[in-house]
């Protein structure tokens, strides 16, 4: 509560005028308020909602990569072969050269590349499963005994067959890979496998 007011001026029963007292203590404390209006309803905990989202997600990613996995299987079957993030394909055809770099490309992709052993054995599982010796994207048409990838790269990988390559008859600027993995040059006016890869 206020303070109680400050004394009146007033007069003594002598005549004299007295000096006003000082102002008096602090009354009592006054009764609570009413209660106000209720507030607006309050929002989840930012971490409680995050938490239910991200589990949500999770649930739904899980099982996402489950069908992945199974639809990777049918479509790999049976003429692909998965490594790391390359897919290698055979296509039901033999061609030269020149056809089989050309049906990879139109197929948005280029002839198989293996760079590496195990690269190797996925195309070399391709070959085997169709007992014919496919063409890789390697040539020696730039410089004679010089194979590079098509982009001009040197080789970072290889598994020449003993001997190979020789160039044979002066005119083996390609390469095939037989069903026991090994790389021969060979004339690219031949016909062979075409794997390509993605
Ligand atoms: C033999 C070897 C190979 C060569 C072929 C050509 O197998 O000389 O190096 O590529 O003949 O048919
Ligand atoms: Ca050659
Ligand atoms: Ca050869």
């Amino acid at each position: 509560g206020p303070k109680g007011e400050r004394g009146a001026p007033d007069v003594g029963i002598d005549g004299v005028q007295r000096i006003p007292g000082p102002a008096g203590p602090a009354g009592p404390q006054g009764a609570p308020g009413s209660r106000g209006p209720p507030g607006l309803k309050g929002d989840r905990g930012d971490s409680a909602a995050l938490r239910q989202q991200m589990e949500a997600l999770n649930g739904k990613l899980q099982r996402l990569e489950a069908a992945f996995s199974r639809y990777k299987k049918t479509a790999l079957f049976p003429d692909g072969q998965s490594v790391g993030d390359k897919i290698f394909r055979a296509a039901n055809s033999e061609e030269p050269f020149e056809d089989a770099k050309e049906m990879c490309r139109q197929a948005g992709g280029q002839l198989a590349s293996p760079r590496s052993a195990t690269e190797n054995a996925a195309v070399q599982q391709l070959v085997t499963a169709h007992s014919k010796a496919a063409f890789l994207s390697m040539t020696d048409v730039g410089t004679e005994g010089k194979f590079t990838y098509p982009t001009g790269e040197a080789l970072v990988y290889s598994n020449w067959a003993p001997g190979e390559p020789n160039n044979n008859g002066g005119a083996e600027n390609c390469v095939e890979i037989f069903t026991n993995g090994q790389w021969n040059d060979k004339a690219c006016g031949e016909q062979r496998l075409v794997i390509c890869e993605f």
